[in-house]
């Protein structure tokens, strides 16, 4: 059984992940917050990624890592330094020096968060980041690309939409996924020997998808959800954002943020 680091594992992605997984693999938990409940098959090191060698005690001896830790949302550029750029940095350069053969990270729509509504775009498009914290996901993926291009780390960058029991708005009903679709994911990017460098989408089968995920179903993935049952009953209760930029782009009120509702876009 393989033995996987999960880092930033006691959030909510985390969560779903260590029961989904529970029995697949063998889990390191880590995270900067304390986790009092690891169960048989986990075990817990806690630790801040900034610092490197607590990256390089908590990566040591795994055969991949799941890279969920850091800032989740907008925050101010010290916070998003800290945790999205330097702990990234070194959560990358310690699996190189501890010979770690492959990196799964938790990449984001908001990296290509200004694209807009009508576009479908693919793993092959320029990001378009619509915040720091946006920004801070396209330096992981581009320093995935690094080190799978100089060192053969294999790298498989996931652009998660929005994990949740269920969708929760109508931007969401175009992103959603659900966790055992994420689960699986998470299984092709561990198991399938054909990983170098990837950029997929993780969402779910989604009628409403912006997403040509072609780049995850060459890899084997087959999405059981779509967000599709529950559009009714979110669409009845929607209404449209006095801001239009927020109704336009793909990343919502994140395009909108700090900006006095007046993105610069040139479409
Ligand atoms: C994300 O990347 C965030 O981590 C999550 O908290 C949500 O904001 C999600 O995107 C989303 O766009 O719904």
């Amino acid at each position: 059984m393989k033995t996987i680091l999960i880092t930033g594992a006691a959030g909510d992605i985390g969560t779903h992940l260590r029961r989904e997984l529970a029995g697949v693999y063998r889990l390191r938990l880590s995270d900067i917050r304390p986790i009092h409940n690891s169960s048989a098959g986990e075990s817990f090191e806690q630790g801040d990624i900034a610092d490197m060698d607590a990256a390089l005690r908590i990566t040591r001896g795994v055969d991949a890592i799941v890279h969920l830790g850091g800032v989740s949302a907008e925050a101010a550029w010290e916070p998003i330094l800290h945790a999205n750029i330097v702990g990234c940095y070194n959560i990358f350069e310690a699996a190189h020096r501890n010979g770690v053969k492959r990196v799964l990270f938790a990449t984001s729509n908001h990296a290509v968060g200004f694209y807009r509504r009508d576009e479908i775009i693919d793993h092959r498009v320029y990001p378009r980041p619509d915040s720091r914290y946006g920004l801070s996901k396209v330096f992981g993926e581009q320093l995935g690309s690094l080190y799978a291009d100089k060192y053969g780390l294999q790298v498989f960058c996931m652009r998660i939409g929005n994990l949740n029991v269920g969708p929760v708005d109508k931007r969401r009903l175009s992103i959603w996924i659900s966790p055992r679709d994420l689960a699986q994911l998470v299984r092709i990017g561990v198991d399938h020997p054909d990983v170098r460098f990837e950029i997929v989408y993780g969402v779910s089968n989604n009628r409403r998808s912006w997403y040509d995920n072609s780049n995850a179903a060459r890899l084997g993935y087959r999405p059981q959800d779509d967000s599709e049952p529950y559009a009714a009953e979110i669409l009845a209760r929607h209404t449209d954002d006095a801001n239009a930029d927020v109704e336009q782009y793909q990343g919502g009120t994140f395009v909108a943020l700090e900006t006095g509702g007046n993105p610069n876009t040139v479409s």
